[in-house]
């Protein structure tokens, strides 16, 4: 028989089955892995075959082919990854100015890992209701500013007074969506608003954060009021680049890809070949001057790295 997992806890699978009922599963014996090195083999989001052990329980015995899957390594230097979820339409990265203040570079990297994964992405600035004064104000316009240039959506919502979730919700209809995001942004109240599911734990900033501790502690899939399927995940410290060449990183950076194709060198990187049409277009406000230092950023560190290895 085959499922959709809708969570993954270690051993312990939550499995919807075709007739809608949801089971525990657990993995028979050793699965194949498609070469990939993770810290689970099976993700949120996969579609599993398993056997029934009785009305309640099964056991995985294969995993289908994934359409795709986004992957995170906790830190550039780590050797192990975790699969985020797999068989996604659309990723959301959900941000806020401050309480907690998510960095540019956070965003950067997990929209550069969305990128080498094709899998497309928005930005949810959540919380507006927080960000009233005028200097807030100004730098979430520098913020949409940034992404209109890389060609993202940016979404400024709030779960409080319901500002653009009803456009959010229209997004999720009959896709598969997935939230990530530091811990604290409102990942899982996002989830709440959108699915009507009231039960779902959220909690103040300060009671989590300053124990170290996330509220959502494993990703889990729910089903929106609209026929949509949205993946909750347990907040994020950081992003580590994924095991990709220097000369790759420009191609995950649309902007910077698209400005590419005029620089003189064919094998330009951008940094201070002459006749760059990147640093050009830099210069002329084309390119968010953020996003060219973090790519800046990330090939010194892949660049690094590579030096390490040596
Ligand atoms: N002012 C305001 N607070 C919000 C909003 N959305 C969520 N919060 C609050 O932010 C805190 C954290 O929300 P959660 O939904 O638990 O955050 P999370 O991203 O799921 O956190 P982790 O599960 O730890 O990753 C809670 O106290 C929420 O009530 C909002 O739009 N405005
Ligand atoms: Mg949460
Ligand atoms: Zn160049």
């Amino acid at each position: 028989m085959k499922g959709l997992v809708l969570k993954s806890t270690g051993n312990i699978y939550k499995v919807k089955q075709e007739t809608g009922d949801v089971i525990e599963c657990r993995i028979k014996g050793k699965l194949r892995l498609n070469g990939i090195r993770s810290t689970n083999p099976i993700a949120v989001g996969d579609y599993v075959i398993y056997d029934l052990e009785n009305e309640k329980s099964g056991l995985i015995t294969d995993i289908a082919d994934r359409k795709n899957y986004i992957i995170r390594k906790a830190s550039n230097l780590s050797k192990e990854s975790q699969i985020i979820a797999a068989n996604i339409d659309m990723a959301y990265i959900v941000v806020t100015i401050h309480s907690p203040q998510t960095l540019l570079q956070f965003v950067d990297r997990f929209l550069v890992t969305a990128e080498a994964y094709d899998i497309p992405c928005t930005i949810l600035i959540n919380k507006s209701d927080l960000f009233q004064s005028s200097e807030d104000q100004a730098v979430i316009d520098e913020w949409k500013e940034i992404y209109r240039l890389a060609g993202y959506e940016v979404l400024c919502i709030s779960t409080k007074t319901g500002q653009n979730m009803d456009e959010l919700q229209k997004r999720l209809a009959g896709k598969v969506s997935v939230l990530s995001g530091n811990s604290g942004v409102g990942k899982t109240s996002i989830i709440k608003a959108v699915t009507n599911l009231t039960e779902l734990k959220t909690s103040e900033i300060s009671k989590s954060f300053h124990k170290g501790q996330h509220t959502t502690t494993f990703a889990e899939m729910y089903e929106t009021t609209n026929g949509g399927a949205i993946i909750d995940t347990p907040g994020v410290k950081a992003f580590g680049l994924l095991n990709m060449e220097s000369e790759e990183i420009s191609q995950y950076f649309p902007e910077i890809f698209k400005y590419s194709s005029d620089c003189q060198y064919y094998n330009c990187t951008h940094s201070h070949e002459p006749n760059c049409n990147v640093i050009k277009a830099v210069e002329e406000g084309k390119i968010a001057l953020s996003r060219y230092k973090n790519y800046l950023a990330f090939m010194d560190d892949k660049n690094a790295k590579h030096r390490e290895a040596q």
